[in-house]
């Protein structure tokens, strides 16, 4: 099961621009409020310096790199947890996503419609971000009642769950998102059943043209707001990277070296998604293969074995280890074995970044 980023915002903020341009997917993109009635779905290689390293050095006939979905989610519009515009079907989608890149119009256009007349970040963060509050209070109000009349019944599980409901609702209704609410063990097993949005991890991407780059007018103001709840924000020149995504790698790299920019503000927004989600990265290389693969933060070996294939989890036995670091430093794996880099880890052991695994287990 991959990790997916649900791209959200305003119609006309340039979501399946950016979307069309991350995943040569083809969403409809159109000077049309509502162009994308399903969400379509595209899948982005996460670009990985470390990857390419050990491709140099291990010469594998094939190398896979690790992969992040992205959503483009259709344009959500006041009153969406109303039903308006395609609130319902928005809600929905977003629901299913693990993380949110909320895509924030900072570009001038007269020839691209603005639902809400002229640009002005702040007054449109606001409505989307009210939006998913509304829908979460909803959510919570709904569990509250069912939770209420099952307590009057003698049901203890659902009055535990009422103080806890109590406290998230409070800091919705305060117009705060419950992500940074820290509530005791039992609310949090609480608050993930509830799949609340506003409890998702939320990264801005501030869609530029190329004079507000320059000038960053207005992503001061998606800076100042983001923050607020301290998330990431990611300036991106949507229509630009759109043409870039058309190009071929070398003319890429050209076009990049022209505008004075080190990598495209596309790859950058798929690495702060990856961190956002607190994603890892390690590798194998079996037989011809050398792969990069994803677990979250915190994966003991074993499940990290699984992602590879369920009988290595279930016959485990150890994994050999060794850092990319270390790999580097030694050349290659029969250096790296001389010096006694490879280190031997048993079930309990907690996967780092960047670790190369190779495992035994009992077939
Ligand atoms: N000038 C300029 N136009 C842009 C930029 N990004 C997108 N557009 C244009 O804005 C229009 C709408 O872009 P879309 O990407 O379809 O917008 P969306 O957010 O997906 O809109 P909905 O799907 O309707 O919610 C298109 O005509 C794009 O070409 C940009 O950075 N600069
Ligand atoms: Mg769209």
């Amino acid at each position: 099961m991959g990790f997916t980023c649900g791209i959200i915002g305003l119609p006309n903020a340039g979501k399946s621009t950016i979307f069309n341009a991350l995943s040569a997917a083809r969403a409809e993109v159109a000077n049309y409020p509502f162009c994308t009635i399903n969400p379509n779905q595209g899948i982005v290689p996460v670009p990985d310096d470390r990857l390419q390293k050990l491709a140099q050095l291990l010469h594998p006939e094939k190398v896979t790199p690790t992969v992040l979905e992205f959503w483009d989610i259709a344009g959500l519009v006041k009153g969406a947890s109303q039903g308006e515009g395609l609130g319902n079907r928005f809600l929905g989608h977003i629901r299913n996503v693990d993380a949110v890149a909320h895509v924030v119009r900072c570009f001038e256009a007269e020839n691209v419609v603005h639902v809400y007349a002229a640009v002005d970040p702040r007054r449109d963060m606001e409505i989307v971000q009210t939006e998913l509050i509304l829908a979460d209070l909803q959510t919570v109000e709904k569990r509250l009642t069912k939770a209420t009349h099952q307590a009057k019944v003698g049901d203890k599980k659902s009055s535990s769950e009422i103080p806890f409901l109590h406290e998230v609702h409070e800091r919705l209704g305060a117009g705060l998102p419950v992500k940074g609410l820290t509530l005791a063990e039992e609310g949090h097993k609480i608050l993930q059943s509830l799949e609340l949005l506003t409890a998702k991890p939320q990264l801005y991407v501030a869609n530029v043209s190329e004079k507000e780059l320059k000038e960053r007018r207005w992503v001061s103001q998606v800076e100042a707001l983001a923050a607020l709840e301290k998330a990431p924000v990611v300036m991106i020149c949507g229509d630009l990277e759109a043409e870039m995504a058309e190009l071929a790698a070398e003319e890429r790299a050209e076009f990049l070296q022209e505008m004075g920019l080190v990598e495209s503000a596309l790859n950058q927004l798929i690495r702060v998604g990856y961190k956002l989600l607190h994603l890892l990265t390690f590798y194998t290389t079996v037989g011809p293969e050398l792969r990069a693969w994803t677990v979250p933060t915190e994966t003991r070996v074993p499940q990290a074995a699984g992602k590879i294939h369920s009988d290595m989890e279930r016959g485990f036995i150890r994994a050999e280890v060794i850092s990319c670091q270390e790999f580097f430093n030694a050349g290659s794996m029969a250096a790296a074995r001389e010096k006694g880099l490879i280190r031997v880890e048993g079930k309990d052991y907690i996967v780092q970044d960047g670790d190369i695994l190779h495992i035994r287990f009992h077939a």
